[in-house]
């Protein structure tokens, strides 16, 4: 099959930060190429530098995609030491929180979140979820089908490696995507996804993946990543969405619905009365909630005027 390639933005563009933002916009994931070309990571971060610096951390290995092992806690440097074995491509270093534990790290990977207009860290420090992740895989890791966790967008910046990267739209039930191998040979054509695109990305190029857009990563050789999570205006609705998915009142006023239905008259007016009002009181506290954001707008347009 011939890829669709994700578009790309060159790291001299004039307007590269409008054309991301739009591409964020737009819900499609876009390329920077070489944008991290002089980061100090792309130069240092050899497998020498990286024993050196967090070779006794301990991090959880996950399984690569479809390989039959449990996850399992090893050194950076255990994990390094696999390359050259069989079992270099059965697990996969994902999700480490490195920049607690190895703030030195932090000063060779540009935190792009800043340039990107990250809300976050409008937060009190204290409250700023830590959304900064490495990723070091040997050559044919891979990870499962995921849109990007708490309704976030991400930037992804490889260090060292090359990394191919996947994006479907779910057909159905997305669900079923998180057991569809992207790099397997049942992906094409595969019922519950269409419109693939991809993008192989070098030491140097940062990814951009827009909120709720589904993708998975192969790593080709010996890959060494950083990603950012951030939320901004086109993901704020994205972002509390999230957080109402896990709110149980809507399932509790049908599931309430349904008993009602089943009680004799007498209880049945009393029952009413309170589901009427409970959900009386919630569509009101929608419209403060909607209220509230118009003063937002307001302030917005103030301090537009006052330009
Ligand atoms: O590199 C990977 O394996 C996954 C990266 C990814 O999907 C992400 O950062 O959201």
């Amino acid at each position: 099959m011939n890829w669709i390639q994700v578009p790309e933005v060159s790291a001299d563009a004039v307007g590269r930060k409008a054309t991301i933002s739009e591409a964020m916009r737009r819900r499609t994931p876009i390329v920077g190429r070489g944008f991290g070309d002089s980061l100090p990571a792309v130069h240092k971060w050899s497998d020498a530098f990286l024993r050196s610096q967090v070779g006794h951390r301990e991090v959880e290995l996950s399984p690569s995609f479809g390989a039959s092992v449990r996850p399992r806690v090893a050194t950076v440097a255990d994990y390094l030491r696999l390359a050259s074995t069989p079992q270099a491509t059965d697990w996969y270093l994902t999700d480490w929180n490195f920049g607690s534990e190895a703030p030195s790290l932090l000063e060779d990977v540009a935190d792009l979140s800043h340039e990107l207009g990250d809300w976050l860290k409008a937060l009190d420090s204290a409250r700023q979820p830590d959304l900064l992740w490495m990723y070091i895989g040997h050559e044919g890791t891979k990870g499962p089908m995921h849109v990007d966790n708490l309704g976030t967008s991400a930037w992804l910046s490889v260090v060292r490696g090359t990394k191919l990267v996947r994006f479907c739209t779910p057909v159905g039930l997305s669900r079923r995507l998180r057991e569809l191998d992207a790099f397997g040979p049942e992906a094409e054509g595969h019922e519950s996804a269409t419109g693939w695109s991809e993008v192989c990305l070098q030491a140097g190029d940062v990814l951009f993946i827009p909120s709720g857009v589904w993708h998975a990563a192969c790593n080709r050789t010996l890959c060494v990543s950083v990603t950012g999570n951030y939320v901004a205006g086109h993901n704020i609705a994205a972002h509390r969405a999230h957080y109402l998915r896990g709110y149980r009142g809507f399932q509790m006023i049908e599931g309430k619905l349904i008993r009602v239905a089943e009680l004799p008259d007498t209880e049945r007016v009393a029952s009413l009365d309170d589901l009427a009002e409970g959900v009386e009181l919630l569509a009101s506290a929608l419209d403060d909630e909607r209220a509230f954001l118009r003063q937002f707008s307001r302030r917005i347009e103030a301090l537009r005027n006052g330009l």
